[in-house]
């Protein structure tokens, strides 16, 4: 896909075009810090036309989409606003011919995703947000849409985000036993991140990169089907998120989290990874914004997201072969 040269004035356009089939809540918003770690959460009532929507949703909403919401289309590839958005400007990259979610993204894919980012990111000269790209992949991911799509959205530059620091402006390698991935010891959850930052990362190299952090998230995956005989993980689930700094994997054992002191169901997808927590309830969201930190019922890092995916450390079982 030839990416057009002003992607963010197209997507405007699109937006302005497209008022009436967009299902809009401006969300509620607050930053927060718990444990030392920064968090964005957002806070909308449940969508009664998605939720409707998704019951009757029998057909494939991207196998003929709304053309008021595409804004660009090419031979294998269309780009969409998201009909239910929370945040401006979130559009989707789909395949046009049906391919399934849980696949891997391919060399070309990935090295799309990262010249939109590219593109959005140099156009920005009255952008305050930064862009980020996510997929959310397999059973446990937070997925709902079983037609390929990679997520765009744009979060606040002064919202910090944790693989930023880690990354510190190291430049682009393919891990290996030497050189494994990068990753923040002070989290509870496994991930694995590559940084970003060189010139000219060619498609094969961004394919190579990724497929060692599916490998890495397939051992997590398969180690803790070994010790654990709860987790069936017979398909791997995972999030990956991409900006123009750093690329990451988080593997996922659980899309739905129960909290029990508060009854409610927290739904992760791979933006709860890197702290933006989307919650539907008011009462959940006033516990999160308004409680002092060692009040807070929730804990976001060692339990939520912790239960939502795999330790970063444990002692394997055993070492007979990692991926
Ligand atoms: P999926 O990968 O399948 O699922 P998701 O992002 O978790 O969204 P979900 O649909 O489960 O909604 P949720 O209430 O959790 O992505 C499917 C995508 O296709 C979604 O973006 C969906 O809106 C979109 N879509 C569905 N039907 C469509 C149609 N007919 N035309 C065009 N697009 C269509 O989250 C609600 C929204 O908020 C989602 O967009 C989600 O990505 C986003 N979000 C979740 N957490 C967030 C957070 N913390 N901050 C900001 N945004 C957040």
């Amino acid at each position: 896909m030839e990416i057009p040269s002003k992607l963010l004035s197209l997507i405007n356009h699109a937006t302005a075009n497209a008022e009436t089939s967009l299902v809009y809540k401006k969300p509620q918003q607050m930053a927060i810090e718990q444990d030392g770690k920064n968090y964005l959460i957002s806070y909308i009532e449940s969508l009664v036309e998605k939720e409707s929507a998704s019951k009757k949703q029998k057909v494939n909403p991207f196998e003929n989409p709304d053309p008021k919401l595409v804004f660009f289309k090419d031979s294998s590839h269309t780009l969409l606003l998201n009909k239910f958005p929370i945040t401006k400007h979130h559009f989707l990259l789909i395949t046009n011919e049906f391919v399934r979610q849980d696949s891997l993204l391919s060399p070309e894919e990935l090295k799309l995703t990262y010249n939109i980012l590219l593109n959005l990111e140099n156009d920005g000269n009255e952008l305050t947000d930064k862009p980020i790209a996510f997929y959310n992949s397999g059973p446990n991911s937070g997925s709902s849409q079983p037609h390929k799509h990679v997520q765009f959205t744009f979060v606040n530059k002064d919202y910090k985000l944790f693989p930023d620091e880690v990354v510190n402006c190291r430049t682009f390698f393919i891990p290996d036993q030497e050189t494994p991935a990068l990753q923040d010891n002070s989290s509870a959850f496994s991930h694995f991140i590559v940084p970003l930052n060189s010139e000219n990362i060619t498609s094969e190299q961004f394919g190579m990169a990724y497929m060692c952090l599916i490998r890495n998230a397939l051992t997590v995956t398969k180690d803790h089907t070994d010790l654990n005989s709860n987790v069936n993980a017979t398909e791997l689930s995972y999030n990956f998120i991409m900006t123009k700094e750093w690329m990451m994997v988080v593997p996922r054992s659980l899309e739905i989290i129960h909290e029990d002191t508060i009854n409610y169901d927290f739904n992760i997808n791979a933006l709860g990874y890197i702290g933006m927590i989307l919650v539907k309830r008011l009462d959940v969201f006033n516990e999160l914004v308004n409680k002092a930190d060692n009040e807070c019922k929730i804990r976001i890092n060692d339990d939520i997201l912790l239960r939502g995916g795999y330790p970063l450390t444990y002692v394997k079982e055993n070492d007979n072969y990692d991926y």
